[in-house]
Formats: C-alpha cells, sequence, structure tokens
C-alpha cells in the first residue's frame, strides 16, 4: 500500500495528549484588540522577569528598520493606531508590509518596539485603556504554562498579525524579506556531532538531527523523499523537499535539538514508524528556555523520510511517555 500523507499524520496519534497552546491562543482571539496588546505587553513583562529573548542581530533589525523608523515618528495616537491595525490584521501599508516579514522579522519588529516601550518612546498601551476582565483570563492561563510553551503562544500572536498576504504573491512587495534575505542566527552552544538517542538507532533519524544542528539544511532534506513532508507545530504538512527547504531557511536556523528517547516500530510493508521525544532550544532563548517536543518519522522502506511531525508536548511527564496513554 503507497503511503500518504494524510495516513502518516495519524502515527501515534493514541499517544498524543492535547497541548494546552492552541486553548490558550483561542482565548486570546477572543479579546478585542486593546485587551490583546495589553495582554501581550502584560506577559512579555512579565515573562521578562526570568527570561528574556537575546536582541536580534543588525541584519535582522535592518529588515524592519523603515517600519520602526515611520512608528517612531508619528504621534502617540498614530502609533497606537498601528498597533490596533497589526492585531485586527487591517488591510494598510504598513500591516501588509509587517505580513511580507519572515517569521523571525516579525519577531524582532516586535523585540524593538518592546524596547522602545521600556524607553518610553512608544505607548505600550492605548491612553485611557480599562482593562477588561477577560485579560485577566488570558494571563491566568499563561501562568500555568510551561516557558517554553509561554514563547510559543507569543510566537504565534506575533506571527498571526498584519495584514495576510499569503494570497497576494511575492511581486505585490518589492523588498519581499524571504529565505534569500534571512539573515542567520549565531549559534550559542557546541554542536554535537554524534547524536545518540536511547532506543533508536535509524540513520536517517540520526542523520536529520546532526544536520539540523549544523544548520546542514540541503543535508537534511536530502533524508526526505522528493515528495516528503514536513508539519511543524499546530501547522499543516509542508510537501515537497523545495518547501521544506525554504521554510527550514527562514524557520529552523539555529536550533538545538536534543533528543532523548524514543521507539521504532517496524510494519509490515518495511516502513518505519519512529517517535522520539526530547527537548528544543531557539536561539531567540538560548540554553534558558528548553521546549519539550516531539519527532514523529515515517521512514519508507528506502530509508527515507517520507513524513516528520514536530509535536509540543503538553507536560513534561510526556517526555517519557512514548506508548499508549
Ligand atoms: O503586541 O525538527 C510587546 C521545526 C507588546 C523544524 C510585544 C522544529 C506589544 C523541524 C511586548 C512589544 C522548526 C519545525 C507585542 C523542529 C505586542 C524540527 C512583543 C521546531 C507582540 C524541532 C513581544 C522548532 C515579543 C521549534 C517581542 C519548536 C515576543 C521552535 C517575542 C520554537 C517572542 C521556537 C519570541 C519558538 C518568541 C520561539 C522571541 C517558540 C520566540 C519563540
Amino acid at each position: 500500500m503507497a503511503l500518504t500523507i494524510q495516513s502518516a499524520q495519524t502515527i501515534f496519534s493514541n499517544t498524543q495528549v492535547p497541548s494546552p497552546i492552541p486553548a490558550t491562543i483561542a482565548l486570546f482571539a477572543q479579546l478585542n484588540v486593546d485587551d490583546q496588546l495589553a495582554y501581550l505587553w502584560y506577559a512579555y513583562t512579565e515573562m521578562g522577569k526570568t527570561i528574556t529573548p537575546a536582541a536580534p542581530g543588525a541584519a535582522r533589525l535592518q529588515l524592519a528598520e523603515g517600519l520602526l523608523t515611520q512608528i517612531k515618528q508619528m504621534s502617540r495616537e498614530e502609533q497606537t493606531k498601528v498597533m490596533r491595525d497589526l492585531a485586527s490584521r487591517a488591510d494598510t501599508p504598513i500591516s501588509r508590509s509587517y505580513g511580507f516579514f519572515s517569521v523571525n522579522t516579525k519577531l524582532a519588529f516586535w523585540y524593538e518596539l518592546g524596547e522602545l516601550m521600556k524607553q518610553g518612546i512608544i505607548t505600550p498601551i492605548p491612553v485611557g485603556y480599562q482593562m477588561s476582565p477577560g485579560v485577566k483570563v488570558v494571563l491566568e492561563a499563561t501562568q500555568k504554562l510551561d516557558q517554553g510553551q509561554q514563547i510559543t503562544v507569543l510566537r504565534n500572536t506575533v506571527v498571526d498579525m498584519g495584514f495576510d498576504t499569503s494570497e497576494l504573491g511575492p511581486s505585490s512587495y518589492p523588498k519581499a524579506d524571504k529565505a534569500d534575505t534571512e539573515p542567520a542566527f549565531q549559534r550559542t552552544t557546541p554542536v554535537i556531532s554524534s547524536v545518540k538517542i536511547d532506543g533508536i538507532t535509524e540513520p536517517a533519524v540520526l542523520g536529520y538531527i546532526e544536520a539540523m544542528n549544523a544548520d546542514n539544511f540541503d543535508a537534511a532534506i536530502a533524508l526526505f523523499t522528493n515528495e516528503g513532508a514536513l508539519q511543524p507545530p499546530f501547522q499543516k504538512p509542508i510537501v515537497g523537499q523545495k518547501a521544506i527547504a525554504k521554510y527550514m531557511r527562514e524557520e529552523a536556523q539555529g536550533l538545538n535539538m536534543m533528543p532523548q528517547k524514543g521507539i521504532c516500530e517496524v510494519q509490515p510493508d518495511g516502513s518505519k514508524q519512529l517517535k522520539i521525544t526530547g527537548v528544543v532550544q531557539t536561539p531567540w532563548f538560548g540554553v534558558t528556555v528548553g521546549m519539550n517536543i516531539s519527532w514523529r518519522f515515517l521512514i519508507n522502506p528506502e530509508g527515507k523520510i517520507f513524513f516528520l511531525a514536530i509535536d509540543m508536548l503538553a507536560s513534561p511527564q510526556e517526555l517519557m511517555n512514548l506508548r499508549q496513554v
């Protein structure tokens, strides 16, 4: 029987625990725009008492500089309007430009706005703002998450902001900031070249982790079948080597992957299903924040990766939990 992406998506589904991240984001999405901006400000400053993102490099900030310069020159009211437009995904020139930014440039843009807010150059919260009770509910839900989940909530809300440019095509914005202009992240930790995962000897898996930890995306992608798929957390599968390569260059740079243990089940057709749990660090937070995740691999009988899903774990206990729950 031929492997399909649809059936691959369901491997190990009986071992998965729903993540609280989408539930928290759903609560956030119900807030009105001003409450959303206030929530982000409180959540970010609260988080900042224990962890802070690394300052984005000059090359990355430069991609957002045009917008930041415009915003700095605005009145307080205009600045508030820009932030409301971003949060409500309005169709405005600034909101469109933002929509074309890569994930990491969007984060760098807000990082810089956050710095300007701390300096009092930009108002974090609209003048005369009155907090609604809903903000407290979402903040309390956020406090219950571990740090890896909290930074994922912030990241995903930032990614969703701005006008949705996905239907517009690359030509409608001249300086499209995409994979070819994506600046590199500095690696903070030394790369471990001989990967060891308890219970796993599959060469494609070990080779994948080793390549990713060296930002060697060409080597990682060569381990996939031509029509192979990568499914990042809370996303649809990205299909085909070319699309995966573009995604990796934009979003998988500088990650530190520390798989711990896994299981491998050989199927009658010779394909293998593997589930590995472990910890991933993002270059934004370095060694201070670990994200508990799992990798679910479907390897074809020829030893190539047909499907790989990355899932955020609901709890650290789940790291241990590879069998049915
Ligand atoms: O609105 O094997 C203010 C893949 C207030 C690849 C603010 C992977 C106003 C394959 C404070 C200014 C990539 C899928 C906002 C593995 C306001 C693979 C600012 C997984 C918004 C393992 C807020 C990788 C700010 C993973 C500045 C799981 C927020 C990577 C900044 C996960 C938030 C990476 C930042 C994550 C969050 C990174 C910098 C979750 C970064 C999060």
